[in-house]
């Protein structure tokens, strides 16, 4: 070589976190075994027309047989953290009420089997599987109380050996989603003021899960959420735009974790929504903002801002048919957003520790040669790993990582036609094979660096 200075150093910190991360009703499969209770995935996938190739969750990627083997693909990339989530309906299969300890018992294993593998887990209590007992759903205000009872309970019993637990993944998707858009359970299309109820709902689940959590687990226990954040990239590194990225990051995300962080529902977001704004009970936002001892951020999709002379003060920039995408057309890819996204969150409210909760691609696995050669993946991640890693040299306190998915699972209202995975999984055999971003997360691993 004749290199003419020194590389640009692409190093993590020796003690950053680097996972992999899973959810329970997208890997585990068993929906019938050991007293599980049926959940709205269940009901909804079983619904014609609702996923993809009528795919549904009842196997998925046999998980609950196979952690153990899961859990080997783990140690083999050298991983140090696992994020899972347990399924609620295994702990109590009707939502509430007398727990069901074959549940417990299998989280209890999974739990064992990763520290004697020497990785830690990060349990996320509701990753969107809802108990179907619980009357109304999110429509319903008890189910956050009924959240939270479970989520203190299971901290309970896992907090001897789980130190990180997360509340709730990504309100946005489980809100709106399925109450708004519908495409995703329960599949309704509520009006406004509806949608604002259960979204005013589920953000009162993580927080009086927090106070839940705080109550019943061991003290030091560290309590967060997995939120996605819809984050505004500025259009050019200006103090304008940047000004403007900041300010539409804390407005679009003023029901969540503006709210989370806040305490208030900003009059941005009440003047917004007028009468269709969520109703408050007293004591409400006070437990929506319990302190947190981190933040997680799933990250995949930017929003662009820029700033403007209106009275907003930015104007936002709709995706554009020529961006570039992975293999899921919401999926833009945008590895500015993995810098800009944790350094808004961190301008806008210090929280002491981040994470990434999730960050990965759904792309088509060519094989060459006997090789899954997902070069395209590899490629998305490292362009966003570039990003985390600036952001890190720049000193915000991101201080882990776990790449979506450990496996290809059940890609919701997408089944499993989108693959997630650094693991190919053959679903007709369940064997898991490594694609090429497997063997390249292994060596980022193994050297701390962007490879
Ligand atoms: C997240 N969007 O979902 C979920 O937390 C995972 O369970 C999921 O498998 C993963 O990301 C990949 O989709 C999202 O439309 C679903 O912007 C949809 C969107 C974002 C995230």
């Amino acid at each position: 070589g004749s290199a003419k200075a020194a590389p640009i150093d692409l190093s993590f910190p020796k003690d950053f976190r680097w996972g992999v991360a899973t959810a329970a009703y997208q890997i585990e499969g068993a929906v019938h075994e050991d007293g599980r209770g049926q959940t709205n995935w269940d009901v909804f996938s079983h619904t014609p027309g609702k996923v993809a190739n009528g795919d549904n969750g009842d196997v998925a990627c046999d998980s609950y047989h196979r952690y153990a083997d899961d859990i080997q693909l783990m140690k083999n990339l050298g991983v140090g953290t696992y994020r899972m989530s347990l399924a609620w309906s295994r702990i109590f299969p009707e939502g509430r009420g007398k727990p069901n300890q074959k549940g417990i018992d299998y989280y209890n294993r999974v739990v064992d089997t990763l520290l004697a593998a020497g990785i830690e887990p990060y349990v996320t209590l509701f990753h969107w599987d809802l108990p179907q007992a619980l009357p109304g759903g999110w429509q319903n205000r008890d189910t956050a109380l009924a959240f939270a009872d479970y989520a203190g309970f299971m901290a309970g019993k896992l907090s001897d050996r789980v130190h990180n637990f997360m509340t709730v993944n990504e309100l946005r998707c489980f809100t709106d989603l399925g109450h708004q858009v519908g495409i995703h359970a329960p599949g309704l299309k509520l009006d406004a003021a509806g949608v604002n109820q259960v979204r005013h709902h589920g953000t009162l689940a993580h927080g009086l899960g927090v106070q839940a959590i705080r109550a019943q687990a061991k003290p030091g226990t560290q309590v967060g959420l997995a939120d996605n954040t819809v984050f505004y990239c500025p259009v050019m590194e200006t103090p304008e735009h940047i000004a403007a990225a900041k300010k539409a990051t804390r407005e679009k995300n003023a029901m969540f974790l503006t709210a989370i962080m806040e305490g208030r529902y900003i009059d941005e977001y009440l003047t917004e929504q007028g009468a269709a704004a969520p109703k408050v009970q007293a004591g409400d936002m006070a437990a929506i903002s319990s302190p947190l001892d981190f933040v997680a951020l799933n990250i995949y999709t930017p929003e662009w801002v820029r700033a403007d002379d209106g009275p907003a003060g930015y104007v936002t920039i709709p995706h554009i048919a020529s961006s570039p995408r992975m293999a899921s057309p919401w999926l833009v890819v945008g590895p500015e957003v993995a810098y800009w996204g944790p350094r808004m969150v961190s301008e806008l409210w210090g929280p002491k520790t981040l994470y990434i909760s999730e960050n990965g691609a759904s792309a088509d696995d060519p094989v060459i040669n006997g090789h899954i050669d997902d070069v395209d993946r590899v490629m998305y991640l490292r362009n966003y790993f570039g990003n985390f890693r600036r952001l890190v040299a720049e000193g915000y306190p991101l201080k882990g990582y776990f790449l979506w998915s450990l496996m290809d699972n059940f890609e919701w209202a997408d089944g499993y036609g989108k693959r997630f995975g650094i693991h190919y999984v053959d679903f007709a055999t369940q064997v898991r094979t490594p694609k090429l971003s497997a063997l390249w997360y292994r060596e980022v691993i193994r050297q701390g660096r962007i490879v």
